[in-house]
């Protein structure tokens, strides 16, 4: 069996520049199932046993956009093998907050750092063997537009696919919530797979319908779930959703704060 990999990322983080070079004139272009959001999938020029679909270019893994459910019900459903998620790396902060929530799916993702033709440019440094610690998962430097980097980038997404390794992320959010997740895990238990629990957990204390609805839980959970939403959101005085997407940044401050230093010239966002 061949590999699939799928290409993630924020819009114009260069995916599609990076799809290209992977792909050559490989391609072929279609619509997803139901929706008209376009679908593009190709064979790797480098070996033809590999598949590589690009998602849509999305922000987060949140079902508000046809975009966002493509993506998120592909990467959940099994599509690929490894994920290879693009992050702008003039624009860290940003564009890691899509990364923390793939890491969260428990499949093998490679972070690939493009565009670092332009913060090599700025002077700014990122230490990518401290973002990979944190990460829990490879991340390598690329420049699609130059197609620096895409060697290495493949070989080390093919190592993750074949030995289907799991990122093992650094990013812990607030003791209350880190419980409040502990013990939505313990109400979902086996219907969830060990290395899918923290997504699950996730969607379930944020009070999701989509991902309740899937779950298919009894009553009796639902309402356990809630009351640990409930009593999470009292004692930090926020809904859920908002605890947890405030937690994803300041965790990405932390690493982003750890693994990049700024030039004077600091051409590299911040936000
Ligand atoms: C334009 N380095 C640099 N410097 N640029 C890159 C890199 C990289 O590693 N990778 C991509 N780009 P998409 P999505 C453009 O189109 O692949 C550039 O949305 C322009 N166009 O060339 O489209 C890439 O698929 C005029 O830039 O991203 C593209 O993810 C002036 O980033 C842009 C300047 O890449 C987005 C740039 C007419």
């Amino acid at each position: 069996m061949g590999i699939r990999i799928a290409l993630a990322g924020n819009p114009n983080c260069g995916k599609t520049t990076m799809f290209n070079d992977l792909t050559g004139s490989n391609q072929y272009v279609g619509n997803w199932p139901g929706v008209t959001v376009e679908k593009k999938e190709g064979t790797c020029t480098r070996d033809k046993s590999i598949t590589i679909t690009d998602l849509p270019g999305v922000y987060s893994l949140s079902p508000y956009s046809p975009e966002e459910i493509v993506t998120r019900d592909f990467l959940l459903d099994g599509g690929p093998n490894v994920v290879i998620n693009l992050v702008d790396a003039t624009n860290l902060e940003r564009n890691l907050y899509l990364t923390t929530q793939i890491l969260d799916l428990g499949l093998p993702v490679v972070v690939a750092l493009n565009m670092m033709d332009l913060v090599e440019k700025s002077g700014d440094t990122i230490n990518v063997a401290k973002l990979s610690q944190r990460l829990g998962c490879p991340v390598v430097e690329t420049s699609a537009l130059k197609g620096r980097g895409m060697e290495e980038l493949l070989a080390v997404a093919v190592n993750a696919a074949k030995t289907a390794t799991p990122p093992t992320p650094n990013l812990p959010f607030d003791a209350a919530v880190e419980d409040a997740l502990s013990q939505v895990s313990d109400v979902l238990g086996t219907r969830v797979k060990p290395h899918t629990a923290r997504w699950f957990a996730l969607k379930a204390l944020e009070g999701e319908e989509r991902t309740l609805d899937a779950l298919n839980l009894p009553a009796g959970d639902r309402e356990a779930i809630a009351a640990i939403r409930e009593a999470l959101e009292n004692r930090l005085d926020d809904d859920a959703e908002s605890i947890i997407t405030g937690e994803r940044y300041d965790a990405i401050g932390h690493v982003v704060d750890a693994c990049v230093k700024r030039s004077l010239k600091g051409a590299t966002a911040t936000q």
